[in-house]
């Protein structure tokens, strides 16, 4: 009873001290301004180094991003965590490299989540530094605990790690379900239709891409012969819920109003909003105002699409008079690919644009177009615009949010380089371990080390050279930016030197 008292009196106590905070964060409103700014995390989905103008593409122009990267921090050394998706994700939000995580890879519609509810999370962090938390636009991190039921509350999901709001697609554009899924609810289900997702086989009767080629408006490469939602083939079956199911070509403009909506609606508290784009993955399926606008059919179109959404959400910021008090975060989860299992003219009408930005490699690989991505930090009068070469990965960001906002907050593999992403100091990580499809290799100052592997050196249905070999690779960006110069053989000093450093990061 004794004991029970304590805690009753801590409780309140403790409460008490939470109102206390809460009353003094609406009184000092000036104050926390300055150390409480909004945080948005602009995240695009298999947009290239080279895909923006910005870091130097001449074949497209993106002036919203531009104008981020020109008046913020470009970083020519800004990296996802892996070559894919779910595991970016899942190391940007924890602070923790996903090849830790044996769950951490391309994620079906149905997985469960793969962050643990008691794990630290930038939305947790900043939760507890008084920020109101979301999401808006792709998950793919799995939801609920394996069966999931579509029909009632989908838990846990962003919600259990840290969002108060979320609004997404559970998986990519790709997967079933193709519907939004609001606070764990599909957002427009009629219960007298429910929903059912199923990856391993199909429903009677429902048509697929494989069977039905006459339904289809986009026509599958490879994969993506299941189910067909809007004349697009996708990844998974699935029945019913027809009232639910997104349109594809305008997906863009509905994250955007939803993310608006969200700026709008908390713009008298600080707010840490994780606006995750769908755009350049496939399906691309831009809105009929960008179909033929960049001459390079499909991807050039939502790349532009992209943009157009990015300026009109910084407008309303600008409108809300919030600029001046939120940091951006623009990036992007992976390399590029351009034939990634639909027909869609992307090799096609590619012209002369290197999506890449001549890296070598794209998603899924291990050279550095595979997670060498763009990379910008903005803050309207708080951020002096510059070009910096530090080595930056977005494992940073727990800690270094956590910095910024007065928390202590830290993982083992997210270094704390607040001062490199306000771009006050070009001094970055000194190593980071990169993944490609749970395979890692080094990035340590000018050099990449890649550890030999056993495997295809090339993925022929998307084209694209994975980085792997049989011996080490050794190469020296600085002056060899295409990886074209393995040194492993004449540079035995540097080799040794960067294989034990590797071992000892991978912890071997
Ligand atoms: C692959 C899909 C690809 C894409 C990728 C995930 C096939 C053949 N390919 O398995 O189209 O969906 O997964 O992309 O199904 S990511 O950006 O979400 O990681
Ligand atoms: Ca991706």
């Amino acid at each position: 009873y004794v004991s029970l008292a304590i805690a009753t009196s801590i409780f309140i106590s403790s409460c008490k001290e939470t109102k206390k905070e809460a009353d003094n964060s609406a009184k000092n409103k000036t104050t926390m301004e300055t150390s409480k700014p909004n945080i948005v995390v602009i995240y695009m989905d298999d947009l290239g180094y080279g895909d923006i103008s910005a870091n130097g593409a001449t074949e497209i122009t993106t002036p919203n991003i531009d104008k981020l990267a020109n008046e913020g921090v470009r970083f020519t050394n800004g990296y996802a965590t892996s070559a894919t998706c779910t595991p970016s994700r899942y190391g940007l939000l924890t602070g923790v490299y996903p090849w830790r995580n044996k769950d951490a890879a391309i994620l079906p519609g149905t997985a469960p989540l793969i962050i643990n509810t008691e794990q630290t999370t930038i939305p947790k962090m900043l939760k507890k530094q008084g920020y109101a938390t979301g999401i808006v636009g792709k998950w793919h991190l799995g939801l609920g605990q394996g069966n999931v039921n579509w029909n009632e509350r989908v838990s846990p999901g962003p919600n259990e790690v840290g969002f108060d709001y979320s609004y997404i697609m559970a998986a990519t554009q790709d997967r079933v379900p193709t519907v939004y899924i609001k606070n764990g609810h599909v957002d427009g289900l009629d219960p007298k239709d429910p929903i059912e997702v199923d990856y391993s086989k199909n429903y009677d009767n429902q048509p697929t891409g494989k069977n039905n080629p006459e339904l289809l408006s986009m026509k599958w490469h490879h994969g993506h012969n299941n189910s067909i939602v809007n004349g697009i083939p996708r990844i998974g079956f699935m029945k019913g819920g027809e009232a639910a199911k997104w349109s594809d070509v305008d997906m863009a403009d509905h994250f955007l109003k939803e993310a608006k909506s969200y700026v709008t609606e908390h713009k008298n508290e600080p707010f840490f909003l994780y606006y995750a784009l769908q755009q350049p993955h496939v399906p691309r399926t831009p809105h009929p105002r960008f179909v033929g606008k960049s001459g390079m059919g499909p991807r050039g179109d939502v790349i532009l699409e992209a943009d157009w959404i990015i300026g009109e959400f910084i407008k309303t910021l600008e409108e809300e008079k919030l600029l001046e008090n939120t940091l951006i975060v623009f990036t992007s989860d992976n390399g590029p690919v351009l034939n990634d299992g639909y027909f869609d003219d992307a090799v096609e009408k590619l012209g002369k644009h290197t999506p890449t930005g001549g890296l070598r490699g794209g998603k899924y690989s291990l050279f550095d177009a595979g997670t060498r991505v763009p990379f910008i930090t903005y803050w309207k009068g708080k951020i002096k615009p510059a070009v910096s070469n530090a080595l930056v990965c977005q494992v940073d960001l727990l800690s270094s949010l956590a910095k910024l906002t007065g928390s202590n907050t830290t993982t083992n593999d997210s270094e704390q380089l607040l001062d490199a992403f306000l771009g006050k100091s070009n001094n970055g990580r000194k190593h980071l371990i990169l993944e490609a499809n749970k395979k890692t290799a080094l990035r340590s100052g000018d050099w990449a080390l890649i550890p030999p592997y056993k495997g295809k050196a090339i993925n022929t249905q998307v084209n694209i050279e994975l980085g792997i070999a049989n011996e080490y690779q050794l190469y020296n960006l600085k002056e060899d930016k295409q990886q074209q110069n393995n040194l492993a053989d004449t540079n035995a000093k540097k080799l040794s030197e960067l294989v034990s450093i590797y071992t000892q990061l991978r912890g071997e």
